[in-house]
């Protein structure tokens, strides 16, 4: 199937699953993100939240008789219904925030290899399902364990393969923030998030998060499932030069995500006045490390301001930013936006170039018009 035959089966999906005003990117797979207009909102909704699939996706018939099997470096391997998973372990909501590692990788310079995902391939969901921990601890975890993998029916396009099969260091994997997700915003989830379940890994890259779970196993070593080596979500270990490849033993897992924010208001190209306030928000979040504060300019990055900083749902939510603007100079406006993390790491103006282009969170910028009066 090439990318312009899938494009009717894929936009159907995208109508049936509510999701018709996600911009789909050009893909043999099913991949679409949220304008940024729509993300303006604490909690994204469902119909507005982004896709993102490596494969084809799962027959919806894989659903019937469901189990997610535990197994690999455990005392006892389990299976286990979502009844079991609802009725054994505690249920548990949090907030959290699901980015793509590729997400904003339009703002390179340089070429990148990956979808050229603009500024809508993250979202923030409140999350629902057990602790990933309860669960293994129920298998009993093994001395020799230090890597859960993850495997999921979804097949590679035009291949037998996987198309995916991540894990989670075991540290994470035992995090309390670590879940298997069986609901989404307060709905069960639904067929293009992951159901009947997927991994919540909150600070991880979206890749981490696997969807269509069926199967567990703990391993002894770093898993290396589809898209797990090479040069798929991994940043080089040392600093690179823009086109640089360095050896895949100088790649490394991407574990962690970096502070970001974005400008949802005022909107690129809007016309403002000289004189008339106005009012810079957006969102702004983190990986591990916790956000602390965002600063924005409004003379492209000359001079910066505290933003006002709103509630954080949770360690790993977003936090609307606020700053009260009087434009006094007529003319174009560069607007930026720059968030700072608790280690007092501060968002680039220029993205860190790597091969797969991820990560970029350099500052997002929009350009306004004032009018002298
Ligand atoms: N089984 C499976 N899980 C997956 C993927 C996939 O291709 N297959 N893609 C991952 C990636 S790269 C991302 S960014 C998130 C996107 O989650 P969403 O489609 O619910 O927004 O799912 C992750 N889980
Ligand atoms: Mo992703």
């Amino acid at each position: 199937m090439d990318a312009a035959q899938g494009a009717p089966a894929r936009n159907e999906t995208l109508l049936r699953a509510g999701k018709e005003n996600l911009a789909v990117l050009p893909d043999e797979a099913l991949n679409a993100e949220t304008p940024l207009a729509l993300l303006d909102a604490p909690i994204t909704p469902v119909s507005r939240f982004f896709v993102r699939n490596n494969g084809a996706l799962p027959s919806p018939e894989t659903r019937a008789g469901w189990t997610l099997a535990v197994d690999g470096a455990v005392e006892r391997p389990m299976a286990l219904s979502i009844e079991d998973l609802r009725t054994r372990f505690e249920v548990v909501s949090l907030t959290s925030v699901l980015e793509c590692a590729g997400n904003s990788r339009h703002g390179f310079k340089q070429p990148v290899d990956g979808l050229s995902w603009a500024e809508g391939a993250v979202g923030c969901a409140r999350w629902t399902g057990v602790r990933l921990r309860d669960v293994l601890h129920a298998a009993g975890i093994r001395p020799e364990a230090v890597y859960t993998a993850h495997f999921s029916p979804d097949r590679a396009v035009g291949g037998e393969g996987d198309a995916l099969s991540r894990g989670l260091p075991l540290w994470k994997a035992l995090a309390p923030e670590t879940l298997l997700a069986f609901a989404m915003n307060d709905a069960p989830l639904t067929f293009l998030h992951g159901a009947p379940l997927r991994i919540v890994a909150p600070g991880f890259p979206g890749s981490a998060w696997q969807k269509w779970l069926s199967r567990i196993a703990l391993r002894d070593r770093v898993h290396d499932g589809a898209k797990m080596t090479g040069y798929d979500y991994r940043l080089p270990s040392r600093p690179v030069a823009p086109g640089e490849w360095p050896p895949p033993e100088e790649m490394a897992v991407i574990e962690d995500m970096p502070v970001k924010s974005h400008i949802l208001s005022p909107a690129e190209g809007t016309a403002l006045r000289r004189g008339q306030p106005a009012t810079v928000r957006g969102h702004a979040w983190s990986g591990h490390v916790p956000l602390a504060a965002v600063d924005v300019s409004t003379d492209g990055g000359a001079n910066w301001q505290p933003a006002g900083l709103g509630q954080q749902e949770g360690a790993f939510g977003w936090a609307p930013f606020t700053l009260n603007w009087m434009p006094e100079r007529a003319g174009e406006c560069r607007i930026l936006a720059r968030a700072r993390d608790a280690r007092g790491r501060a968002q680039p103006i220029d993205p860190p170039w790597n091969p797969k282009g991820y990560a970029n969170n350099a500052c997002h910028a929009v350009t306004v018009t004032v009018a002298a009066d």
